[in-house]
């Protein structure tokens, strides 16, 4: 068993960290760390446990250990920090020699770190030997993409073959993307906020790094751009998008639900992996977040309503879990990558 730790435990993606690691095959959790206030107490007594699911017994009297190398014994640790904090302390982590695979944005633009979604650009994590020779560390910092990326680039991966020429996307988004603070405020109750931080530049930003080239040296940009808008709704869970894209050659409706039905990335082998990365629904009120967000175990991406759009767009929706999906479960997936392809 591979020694994992968590960092940032108590918090909401701290916890999904835990519901997912629980029981997992490969990775055993060893510590779990969070801020100097909780740390000396056990897990159950410090954090406030808000899923749905039970407390995993064996987390229940783990004592929680400061945010530093020192205290953490650990092979590969997740990080579910704040950015702020991200930024030093993941750093820390890898300079001590261990592997960070990371949820916060802090790294996740830098030349030399992967970004990455298994299912996407696999080949990304070759950027660990460039990042160890410059870095001069024997760790790496590995990460995963915002949780609105990650399902609209999911979804994208299939249709590169037709060209992509550029992408409009206006997201939905669940109160658990704001972290504990945003669920029981209860703002949302009865409203909507049309503006969340820095998103739309991620959303922007991280889907052409994501899709770019990887020449064994640096990843060159994919060469369109994307525009979107994103916007806070009473959602508990679950992050939907409604997606226009344009393509260089004429695409039918028929052809892009063809490519999502037949993706096939081949991670069959990897145990947080869905059996299906993509669902197509052909009901026209599908996919909703109640009734879908939960697919593959909270892994799949869903999509549905794919017709022709105006301005020779083809529109489509697209949810998923955001808080499984599109972060503890994405950086588990690049975890059980990363021992696939021998960097544990
Ligand atoms: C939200 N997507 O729903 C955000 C939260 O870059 O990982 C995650 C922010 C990030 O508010």
């Amino acid at each position: 068993m591979i020694k994992v730790g968590i960092l940032g435990a108590t918090g909401n993606v701290g916890q999904r960290f835990i519901q997912q690691l629980a029981g997992h095959p490969w990775f055993e959790i060893t510590a779990l760390a969070a801020s100097e206030r909780s740390a000396g107490k056990p897990y159950e007594q410090v954090a406030k446990w808000r899923l749905d699911t039970d407390l995993p017994e064996e987390v229940r009297e783990l004592t929680v250990v400061p945010t530093k190398p020192e205290a953490v014994d650990a092979d590969l640790v997740f990080s579910a920090l704040p950015a702020e904090d991200a930024i030093k302390i993941e750093a820390d982590f890898a300079k001590a020699g261990m592997v960070v695979c990371s949820n916060a944005s802090a790294h996740r633009m830098e030349k030399d770190v992967p970004l990455v979604i298994p299912e996407v650009n696999p080949e990304h994590l070759g950027l660990i030997d460039v990042q160890r020779k410059k870095r001069k560390w024997d760790g790496a910092i590995v990460t995963n993409p915002n949780c609105s990326t990650i399902m609209m680039v999911v979804t994208l991966k299939p249709l590169m073959k037709f060209g992509i020429e550029n992408i409009h996307v206006s997201t939905m988004q669940a109160v658990s993307g704001a972290g504990y603070e945003g669920v029981p405020s209860m703002a949302i109750i009865d409203n909507m906020i049309p503006y969340i931080g820095s998103e739309e530049g991620k959303m922007e930003t991280e889907t052409l790094k994501l899709l770019g080239d990887f020449d064994g040296k640096q990843v060159k940009e994919a060469p369109f751009w994307v525009s979107a808008a994103c916007h806070r709704v009473g959602v508990l869970d679950g992050h939907t998008m409604s997606i226009w894209a344009r393509f260089n050659k004429k695409v039918t409706p028929e052809k892009v639900k063809d490519a999502f039905l037949k993706f096939d990335p081949k991670l069959s082998d990897l145990p947080t992996s869905p059996k299906k990365a993509i669902i197509v629904r052909e009901e026209p009120d599908r996919p909703q977040p109640r009734m879908d967000r939960m697919q593959g175990n909270g892994m799949s991406i869903s999509v549905g309503r794919i017709r022709a759009g105006k301005a020779d767009s083809i529109q489509y929706v697209c949810m998923g879990h955001n808080t499984i999906r599109g972060a503890a479960g994405a950086s588990v997936l690049n975890a059980e990558l990363l021992k696939k392809k021998g960097y544990l």
